[in-house]
């Protein structure tokens, strides 16, 4: 059709990062097995009825803990070299602290080798929501500024062992959504309510602490540890579209995107919290000391971007007023209203599976937010990676056979449009985007929406546990061969 003609041609630069991601939790299965702690994703899928969708938990799953060597082995003959996944605390130290538990650590050296066998390089995240329940239990976790130590005692640990064969180490996958996990928010698809802890403001209290366990890992590990690999975390974030062109919807935009990207990104290029969060929180947001901001300035080696849709954002009915009594509402300190409908009733594109109501296909969304993230909002930002983007193919979970779901169509659509937009923000506007990697090598445990949902490239059988590439699996790979994208020498 109209497929442009300069997008036919465009190559990636060489060395782009591409790959698969995973985490621990959400595909790991084996939660009680050779000596794993649990964590709390292990209480809250057990202890709290009807907090996971179909009440699914994380103690089976895709078995990846068993089988991650035929899984490596697909990966090595697909041919991507990254892969992007995180090492769960709680298999290596089960209490949070104290005494290693030699069983995971072996685990993971048997992992970490069958990555290096295969020459697939592993993009490691130290922590991906799955924090260790005794943590918990004895201080409210992220909540309390002693996790820091105990943090930072876990990290150096898995990074002194595997800084030779990691290129790239991620502190934190998407903080704020671990912080949610903490307050009082209402139940919600990826942060059901514990119904503990010290209210919803909780969020912006294990966000400060997370950040600055963060900068202390990043400075240990190029000052003193000398660290051959790049470090950063992953920053969730979509982009904000203004409904018009007004005023309340230009600052509505810019208040949902401080609250969203600016929250964590500003402390590291600028050294701060965005204004706007100061303005709106008042005292509910921690400040950050002098040497605190030194110290977390600057922090990151590139940007991490873990986007996968766009929100279109209007001021409230009612304009000023409205927001001025929203801001004492806890809610909704930004003030906004994003919606994926704009109020003309056009969508912003084509919905995922019900347990992603958040998600929509937006692939020009992400082009427009590469630009915007590194020229406008963190003019820092000099090196920029997609470090999740995926789809949940919509209802896929009530086709009655595999070979109805491998016809992805509506995610083989995402892929190629969020391919061909990255490349677009490479060769057209400049962007340097480094890396792209793909959520997720296969169906997992989808937080509190669980196994229904599926963001899987392979189909999970969660009776034989077969894996079933989808056609987005072989679309993808089309896509960077067309492209230039590099590949492993075993690929196929
Ligand atoms: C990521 N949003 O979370 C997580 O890193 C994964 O663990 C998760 O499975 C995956 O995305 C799919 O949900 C996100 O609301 C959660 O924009 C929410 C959003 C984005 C990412």
């Amino acid at each position: 059709s109209n497929y442009p003609e300069e997008l036919a041609v465009a190559k990636l630069p060489p060395g782009f990062n591409w790959g698969m991601t995973s985490s621990a939790y959400q595909l790991e299965g084996a939660a009680k097995d050779e000596g794993r702690g649990p964590s709390i994703w292990d209480l809250l899928s057990h202890r709290n009825p009807n907090q996971v969708a179909d009440n699914s938990t994380g103690d089976v799953l895709a078995q990846h803990y068993y089988l991650y060597k035929q899984d490596f082995q697909r990966l090595a003959k697909y041919g991507s070299p990254y892969y992007s996944t995180s090492i769960s605390w709680p298999r290596i130290f089960p209490f949070g602290k104290g005494p290693i538990n030699e069983a995971g650590i072996k685990h993971y050296d048997d992992v970490i080798a069958e990555l290096v066998k295969h020459g697939i390089k592993p993009a490691l995240s130290l922590f991906h929501w799955d924090t260790p329940l005794a943590l918990f239990n004895e201080y409210g976790g992220w909540t309390n500024p002693k996790i820091v130590d105990d943090y930072l005692n876990y990290a150096k640990f898995v990074i002194a062992r595997y800084d030779k064969h990691v290129p790239v180490w991620f502190t934190f996958n998407e903080p704020q959504y671990c912080n949610w996990q903490y307050s009082y928010y209402p139940a919600g698809i990826l942060y059901p309510s514990y119904g503990i802890g010290p209210g919803i403001n909780a969020r912006f209290i294990c966000g400060h602490y997370t950040l600055l366990a963060h900068a202390k890992l990043a400075k240990w590990y190029h000052n003193e540890f000398k660290g051959k690999g790049r470090i950063s975390f992953k920053n969730s974030g979509n982009y904000y579209q203004p409904v018009t062109n007004s005023t309340g919807d230009l600052e509505a935009a810019k208040r949902a995107t401080d609250f969203s990207i600016g929250w964590f990104g500003g402390p590291w290029t600028d050294g701060d919290y965005p204004q706007s969060l100061k303005d709106t929180l008042g005292e509910i947001l921690p400040t950050l000391s002098k040497a605190e901001k030194a110290l977390i300035k600057g922090s990151c080696d590139f940007y991490a971007l873990d986007g996968y849709t766009a929100f279109y954002v209007s001021e409230l009915p009612g304009g000023a007023n409205a927001c001025a009594r929203n801001r004492s509402d806890p809610n909704y300190p930004e003030c906004g209203s994003s919606s994926q409908v704009a109020p003309n009733g056009f969508s912003i594109g084509p919905a995922a599976d019900a347990g992603a109501s958040w998600l929509k296909s937006t692939p020009t969304g992400i082009r427009k937010f590469l630009s915007a993230i590194t020229k406008e909002i963190f003019p820092a930002v000099k090196d920029i990676v997609v470090s999740e983007f995926g789809f949940a193919e919509p209802f896929e979970s009530e086709y009655a056979s595999v070979p109805d779901a491998i016809w992805d169509l509506r995610r083989t659509d995402y892929i190629q449009g969020f391919l061909d937009n990255i490349l677009l923000a490479i060769t057209e506007d400049h962007v340097n985007v480094t890396g792209a990697y793909i959520w997720s090598i296969m169906d997992n445990f989808e937080w509190g929406s669980g196994i229904k949902t599926r963001f899987g490239m392979q189909y999970v059988s969660y009776d034989t546990l077969t894996r079933t590439p989808k056609a987005s699996w072989f679309q993808a790979r089309n896509w960077f061969k067309r492209h230039g994208g590099e590949f492993l020498p075993g690929a196929e």
